[in-house]
């Protein structure tokens, strides 16, 4: 199709807004979208057929509740991360433990304590227990009492409290606040990798894309506190085989802290009754700046209080 006649189609359709009335930043975005998307339909010779199974697929995708996960599979939310991390760059922000996505499955109201939470509401079977520790520093590394370190994580089945509702309501998920020392600390144990639901519409596109839909084990975390701006991130486990295969591209340096094995018969001098892993890691949160985003956004959130 030739170039004239994709511009005279997208001229005719723009030249029905109106240019006093509707929003001109949806303006922009939309009118440069489908300029991509009519030149990729005639340089790709895509089909009436082919654009009605896009179509059926979308409305599905919808449906699902799936498109979340698809920006995580897709690497949307990812080269989001990247395009702020060049802004950060840009600025001379250098510090900071780094961000990477959060991903579909938080769940805001989790239970909050001060300095130390239990993440099992039931206890998981066969688990390796956990026990992760740090301090929420501020630039020059002086700690930040009481920052809100909010922490999630799926089952030994790969699955998250609420979106399984065989769970009890925010298993595995808590709000943690920095005791004087900036110190955090949980309990809970090693989680597992997350796949997406079979027959999902995320896992049919990833397929077609010759692509697995996994990620490794990992543990989400929000990190906040007055007058810094809110980090969004996660820890990798580390010696999973999928640690650098991750569906959702999240995995980045500075995120895979070492695991120590602690066996039983040491566990008291850690103050601990049984064998455990333990897990170190501090964040180093950025204070806020004008020009700069705040790394919050509005995004639909599943809430429960
Ligand atoms: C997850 O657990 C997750 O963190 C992401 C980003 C996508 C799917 C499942
Ligand atoms: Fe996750």
């Amino acid at each position: 199709m030739d170039q004239a006649r994709i511009d005279a189609v997208l001229n005719y359709i723009k030249s029905k807004e109106s240019p006093s009335k509707g929003d001109p930043r949806v303006k922009q975005i939309v009118n440069r979208l489908l300029e991509d998307l009519f030149n990729a339909m005639a340089d790709l010779d895509i089909t009436s057929e082919e654009m009605w199974i896009a179509c059926d697929y979308l409305q599905q995708l919808g449906k699902n509740g799936e498109w979340g996960l698809v920006f995580a599979g897709l690497g949307i939310e990812h080269f989001i991360d990247v395009k702020m991390d060049w802004e950060d760059e840009v600025s001379g922000i250098e510090f900071g433990t780094p961000r990477t996505i959060e991903g579909p499955l938080y769940v805001a109201g989790a239970p909050e304590s001060k300095s130390y939470a239990e993440l099992e509401t039931i206890p998981e079977p066969n688990a390796e227990r956990l026990y992760m520790s740090g301090f929420v520093l501020d630039e020059t590394g002086t700690p930040i009492e009481g920052a809100k370190v909010e922490v999630w994580h799926c089952n030994l089945k790969g699955l998250y409290s609420y979106f399984d509702s065989s769970q009890p309501e925010f298993n595995l998920r808590r709000a943690i606040i920095t005791d004087i020392d900036g110190r955090y600390e949980f309990k809970s144990f090693l989680p597992t990798g997350y796949s997406c639901p079979p027959g999902s519409c995320t896992e049919t596109l990833m397929s077609l894309l010759g692509r697995h839909s996994s990620r490794p084990a990992h543990i989400h975390f929000f990190v906040k506190a007055p007058g810094f701006r809110k980090l969004t991130t996660q820890i990798n486990i580390e010696g999973d085989p999928l640690i650098f295969e991750d569906f959702a591209f999240a995995t980045r340096e500075g995120l895979i802290p070492p695991v120590q094995r602690i066996p039983a018969y040491k566990a008291s001098e850690y103050g601990k009754e049984e064998a455990f892993a333990k897990i170190e890691f501090n964040f180093n949160l950025v204070r806020e700046q004008e020009h700069l985003p705040d790394g919050e956004n509005n995004r639909t959130r599943v809430s429960i209080s």
